[in-house]
């Protein structure tokens, strides 16, 4: 079907999107406590440090702690409308179980936040982004235990209240169906002798749940203006074949992320969820109140990721063929390339994502990572990256077809605009930025900026609403 109104709306939050724990540095400075990056030094994927022998590059990130100013002026000089960015819990609460808040480090957000209202640049924040308190883990056994709930409310109302009236759009867990991908980033959760223990998951995923739409209704009591929304990392999954079985698993596979939205945005856990577990023999906990919260505190929005897409086979053949990805790996998709880290290129996945989830909830969609992580060469104080280009025009065009199919999306933030450290593998080689960041993955390097050639092109996207590609 061809598209018919393809253009982008007014005020269309055009921008970039990061986490705190991937840039900032400064690991310890102003009272900062411990956080489950400060001892991931291989990534998310990867068992945690405690020891905190080995190097991690997160301690110093690219130091935006420090070097905010210089690179919000790049984001401005690109046009940015929008920059997504996520407060680390531990500036704020240093073990999370705090019941005052670390001034010092609101601070820095107050003054983060006040350089990009100078520059017109609309704040949207992350409350939780992959590095809560190491603190909640060692003493409460992280989101397993309800009393996380508590801990993450007091955050959430102190965000809420200190930068009310600056920030309007706030998202509540980053890509909350990492839980079950990587449960020590997404929930703080070790598991007894190393097993996985499903019982926890849903466990913990209720008391994200609850927090999640206890935050939706502080923020909008605070302030009925604020946007809250959930962020999923979108999974999109195609049959193998024609064959009905394939299209059962590619469905199955399908709700294993949408499960997520499902819950946050429709406000109810889904049949199909119940049933599941009934026959695993699953019980979640729950205290009275808990489902009237999640029915009355439906997220305003749905943010969500989008890399690449998976094939779901019932094939015994195929199950060797798997190829990498974000978070997950699939069977091989013979129609599609894959970038250097085997994540499947897949742009008019995304204008199959944007119609699924608009069909599904019919609430506006913020589409907030989406890029192409490679290794860069510079060269004359630049990079020729229009691989970078490609990769991104091809899913630029692909979301306004989505917007043309009668989609509602709000804002687009590609990950990464700066190079910054990457969550699957901690390294600093796989890179994401319109500016390129002179530091390697060994921690070495002057830490000074460039402006790759997709800088002017992301400019020239920006300041003609999409309409240059
Ligand atoms: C998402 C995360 C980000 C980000 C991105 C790219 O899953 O929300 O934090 O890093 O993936 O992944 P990576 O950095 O592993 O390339």
């Amino acid at each position: 079907m061809n598209p018919k109104n393809t253009k982008f709306p007014d005020g269309f939050l055009w921008g970039g999107a990061v986490a705190a724990n991937q840039l900032e540095g400064a690991y310890q400075a102003d009272g900062k406590g411990l956080s489950t990056a400060d001892v991931s030094p291989n990534g998310i994927m990867f068992p945690p440090d405690f020891s905190m022998k080995d190097f991690n590059l997160y301690h110093e990130g690219i130091d935006f702690y420090h070097k905010y100013k210089e690179d919000i002026a790049l984001f401005a000089e690109m046009g940015f409308k929008a920059f997504r960015f996520s407060i680390a819990w531990t500036r704020i609460f240093p073990n999370g179980d705090e019941t005052e808040p670390n001034e010092k480090g609101l601070q820095f957000y107050d003054d983060m936040i006040d350089e990009l209202l100078k520059h017109n640049i609309e704040p949207v924040i992350t409350i939780s982004h992959y590095e809560m308190p190491l603190g909640l883990v060692k003493n409460y056994g992280g989101w397993k235990n309800r009393k996380l709930i508590g801990f993450y409310e007091n955050f959430a109302r102190t965000l809420f209240n200190r930068f009310k009236g600056r920030v309007r759009y706030y998202m509540t867990f980053n890509e909350i169906n990492v839980l079950f991908h990587a449960p020590f980033t997404g929930g703080g959760i070790l598991f007894e002798n190393g097993e996985r223990n499903e019982q926890d998951l849903y466990q913990a995923a209720h008391h994200q749940f609850v927090a999640s739409a206890l935050a939706v209704k502080i923020g909008h009591e605070i302030d009925a203006t604020n946007q809250i929304g959930c962020m999923i990392a979108s999974m999109l999954t195609y049959p193998y074949s024609s064959k009905p079985e394939d299209m059962f698993a590619a469905l199955s596979q399908d709700r294993k992320t949408l499960v997520f939205s499902d819950v946050q945005s429709r406000g109810y856990y889904p049949t199909y969820l119940m049933n599941d577990l009934e026959e695993k023999g699953i019980t979640i906990q729950m205290e009275q109140g808990d489902l009237e919260l999640l029915q009355d505190n439906t997220v305003d929005y749905i943010g969500f990721s989008y890399y690449m897409s998976f094939v779901a086979s019932t094939a015994p053949e195929h199950q060797d063929e798997k190829t990498a990805g974000n978070l997950m790996a699939g069977v091989k998709n013979p129609y599609l390339q894959s970038s250097e880290w085997g994540w499947q290129i897949d742009p008019v996945g995304l204008r199959t994502v944007c119609n699924q989830l608009y069909d599904r909830y019919q609430k506006p969609l913020f589409i907030v990572e989406n890029g192409l992580g490679a290794v860069d060469k510079l060269e004359d104080g630049t990079v020729q990256d229009d691989y970078r280009i490609n990769y991104l025009k091809a899913h630029i065009q692909e979301m306004k077809k989505a917007i043309g199919d009668g989609v509602e999306i709000m804002g687009y933030t590609s990950w990464g605009p700066i190079d910054l450290v990457s969550a699957s593998t901690a390294e600093l080689k796989k890179r994401y930025g319109f500016i390129y960041v002179d530091r390697d993955s060994e921690g070495k390097g002057s830490n000074k900026r460039y402006k790759k050639k997709s800088f002017d092109w992301y400019k020239k996207v920006i300041s003609s609403n999409g309409e240059d590609l």
